[in-house]
């Protein structure tokens, strides 16, 4: 007897993952090619005139070779898909600008920076088309592997899908110090791990369904740095990944196919104290960690996303068993060919990384409550704009109720006004039945509390974007250090890019 059950894991392929190893199995409608050598990202240092290191970023429309013979149409920045790794150092001037060859309103936000408001690249600076804005700020943060993508209201999910983000590295004077690989697409990778939907032409397709507005666009390929089936070849025995889940909305529990253990280095916004030895890491959309991986010896190996058992979710029903079947599907996502180093060679690590000062928990004056909020599917199009219209007219995109505290994004009201320099616990409290990765724009925070329970090994330093489990709460703690800016908020919002777009989004300002 086939039960709704079997009928969703037949829809999801759940557990039968066999032959097109990148793809997410019976959903991929064409087989990607075999090995394709992983794409680095072009590293930009910017110029150095005077006092300030000068960026210059275009976002344009382009063709990406993801199948032999075939050109997909994408967008990059200064390329054709995703943009160039740009590098800059604690305590320098710097000077992004941003210009729009696109034909519709975008802006790049440089997530996990410690930035001015008006810096900060959100919705409320938005470039039209043909236009040009400028971010200036001096980096003020320890060393870290944070990105950039698009923020564009009510439009951030098409447009980071169709690929406008890039990875960010901070350097600072103790990562210059410390023995970890730090040679840029040889030892020390960026690894930006998305998922997207190829049709059978090898089209790059944004659905525009309510059920993938109401959960997330999840796709049925996976892509690394925009290379589908990708495969690294170590030249080093120690190899450093800078992972960054950039999926629109997939989680990502990640591990090594021969069961080798891990160290992870570093969290969102910077180095750990010591390495944490691991054999799992999961990442929600907007997490970064930096790994170390042992890649000595001649055996390839490869980077996998594990399937996650069900959660209980109290609910009943279609949409439950839906939300049970979503991370369990298991599938490749890098291969590392290792260095040929043999075994006995040397592998060490650094034994201490940073210094973290911990923010005691009596340190903080003000205590906020962020409820996440989701309705089921019966929102229309009316309040939402951007997407081709599907769901009852005006921009279409119907689909779920996105809030937080009762309310949908809203440019002119602002949840939070606080003085710079003060310190606020956050308490984000899930009350719908999926993970959403909650993230704060500007400030650093370190988690508290999880679920009542002390946070996790791999989430043991400052932090910008927390996996929000489902009806938990998270206890965050941070400095919201000025400038002051009386004009200009700052986003919080959940980073499934979908749930931003329709509404889980808010605002606080620092004066
Ligand atoms: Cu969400």
């Amino acid at each position: 007897m086939t039960t709704r059950r079997d009928a969703l894991k037949t829809l999801l392929a759940g557990s039968m993952i066999v032959a097109a190893p990148n793809a997410l199995g019976a959903l991929a409608y064409i087989d990607p090619p075999l090995g394709q050598k992983l794409k680095i990202p072009p590293l930009l240092d910017g110029e150095v005139n005077g006092v300030e290191r000068n960026f210059s970023l275009t976002l344009q429309q382009g063709l990406t070779r993801f199948y032999h013979d075939v050109d997909t149409a994408t967008w990059g920045i200064n390329g054709s898909y995703l943009g160039p790794t740009l590098r800059m150092r604690d305590g320098e001037r710097v000077r992004i600008q941003v210009s729009n060859n696109l034909n519709e309103n975008s802006v790049l936000h440089w997530h996990g920076m410690n930035v001015p408001a008006k810096a900060d690249g959100g919705p409320h600076q938005h470039i039209m088309p043909g236009g040009t804005w400028t971010a200036a700020f001096q980096v003020r943060q320890p060393a870290a592997s944070c990105w950039y993508h698009s923020h564009a209201m009510h439009l951030s999910g098409p447009q980071v899908y169709k690929g406008l983000a890039g990875m960010l590295i901070v350097n600072d004077d103790t990562s210059d110090q410390l023995d970890l690989p730090s040679e840029y697409g040889v030892d020390d990778i960026p690894v930006i791990i998305q998922d997207r939907i190829f049709d059978r032409e090898g089209n790059m397709v944004y659905p525009h369904r309510m059920e993938d507005h109401m959960i997330g666009v999840r796709g049925n390929t996976i892509l690394v740095n925009g290379t589908l089936n990708p495969l690294f070849h170590a030249r080093s025995g120690r190899t450093r990944l800078r992972l960054l889940n950039g999926a629109n909305a997939r989680n990502f529990t990640l591990a090594l196919s021969n069961g080798q253990t891990f160290w992870q280095i570093a969290t969102d916004c910077g180095l750990m104290e010591e390495p944490v030895e691991l054999t799992q890491l999961v990442l929600t959309p907007g997490e970064r960690a930096e790994i170390i991986v042992d890649t000595r010896g001649t055996e390839p190996f490869k980077l996998i996303n594990v399937p996650v058992p069900a959660s209980n979710v109290p609910y009943y029903g279609l949409f439950t068993e839906l939300l049970m079947e979503m991370d369990r599907q298991a599938f490749d996502i890098l291969t590392l060919e290792p260095s040929g180093l043999s075994l006995s060679d040397q592998f060490s690590l650094p034994r201490q990384l940073a210094h973290i000062d911990w923010i005691p928990e009596s340190a903080a004056t003000t205590t906020r409550l962020m409820l996440l909020q989701m309705g089921e599917g019966q929102g229309n199009g009316g309040g939402q704009g951007g997407g081709p219209r599907s769901r009852r007219e005006f921009g279409g995109w119907g689909g779920g109720s996105h809030k937080i505290n009762g309310r949908k994004m809203d440019m002119n009201f602002i949840e939070a006004t606080i003085i710079a320099g003060t310190t606020e616990i956050w308490e984000i409290s899930n009350e719908t039945p999926m993970i959403h990765p909650f993230h704060i724009h500007k400030v650093h925070f370190q988690i508290l509390e999880r679920k009542g329970m002390p946070p996790l090994a791999s989430e043991r330093g400052f932090k910008d974007t927390v996996n929000v489990p489902p009806h938990g709460r998270v206890k965050v703690i941070a400095k919201f250090t000025g400038p002051g800016d009386p004009m200009i908020p700052y986003m919080f919002h959940c980073h499934i890019l979908e749930h931003e777009d329709h509404g889980m989004m808010g605002q606080f300002m620092i004066v």
